[in-house]
């Protein structure tokens, strides 16, 4: 059967990358396909809300870039909590440059995001050249690393379609030992691509961000569906959550961040096992 169709746990005993792998795993403990956008700019909101959200999700996704005290010790704290409290961290960094370029942003300047996250993305507009770039740091290190391309994105009017998503799909099934899924809004078999090729053995993941239960987008092109129309009707695997969970105010509630981190996990796991068959 098609990835989709399968258990998180099935999946997690057979795909050959590392961090896949852990992601698959985690999800299937923890019973959570829920990752959580820590879109906030101080490090004091920053872990507030991943320490609220840790017991609810399996992955956490940052834009380091924004928190005006970043310091070295953010992310010596962040990979002891992805530790303690059993989850992976995705820097959403969305690299779009040459390969010798985007290899240094990754491993080096400020952030050496390479040695931290587990996950990061990259926009497929340079070509292949981009995943060599970043695969020559992410597989050199003894680590969990992966890469996921971004296949479609989630706003109003983004040229993310049609032969382009086509032609991403294409550059991950030649890297497959580095590129572990997609940044999507539906699982690609669902918009033609499968069965045009021979690849049986293929288990991409499908992370899908504009994700919300109470609105339907905000006043700057974001647009929002539901768990069930990403899991269950479009297959996509994890679903990512910023501001549904984290709210728009200035002050972080950590009770009402813990509720609704505990209703989006509840929501997508509903949605994950009304789909599975095995
Ligand atoms: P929101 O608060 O749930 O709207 O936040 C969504 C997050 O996902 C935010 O960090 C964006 O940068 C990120 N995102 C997105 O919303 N849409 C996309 O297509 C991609 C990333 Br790619």
């Amino acid at each position: 059967p098609a990835p989709h169709l399968q258990s998180y746990k099935n999946r997690a005993a057979k795909h050959s990358n590392p961090a896949a792998r852990a992601l698959l795993r985690c999800m299937e403990a923890k019973k959570s396909n829920l990752a959580v956008s820590v879109d906030v700019t101080t490090t004091k909101d920053f872990f507030d809300i991943i320490e609220a959200v840790a017991p609810y999700v399996c992955l956490i996704k940052t834009h380091v870039d924004i928190l005006e005290d970043w310091n070295p010790g953010v992310t010596t704290r962040l990979q002891h909590l992805s530790r303690e409290h059993n989850f992976l961290i995705f820097e959403d960094r969305k690299f779009a440059d040459i390969g010798n370029t985007v290899a240094l942003q990754y491993s080096s300047g400020l952030y050496k995001i390479s040695s931290w996250a587990h996950i990061v993305n990259a926009h497929p507009v340079p070509g292949p050249s981009i995943i060599t770039g970043l695969a020559s740091v992410g597989m050199k290190l003894q680590e969990e690393r992966g890469l996921l391309l971004l296949a479609e994105m989630s706003t109003k009017g983004a040229l993310t379609i049609g032969s382009y998503t086509v032609e991403a799909v294409r550059m991950a099934r030649e890297h497959r030992d580095f590129v572990i899924g997609f940044i999507a809004q539906h699982r690609m078999e669902s918009i033609g691509l499968s069965g045009t090729d021979d690849v049986v053995d293929e288990d991409f993941l499908i992370l899908a961000p504009g994700v919300g239960l109470d609105s339907k987008g905000d006043a700057m092109g974001q647009q929002y569906r539901t768990p069930t129309e990403v899991v269950t009707q479009c297959g996509c695997d994890v679903i990512i959550v910023g501001r549904g969970i984290i709210g728009i105010g200035r002050d972080i509630d950590a009770e009402k961040v813990k509720e609704q981190a505990r209703r989006y996990q509840t929501a997508g796991w509903e949605a994950y096992e009304k789909r599975i068959v095995t």
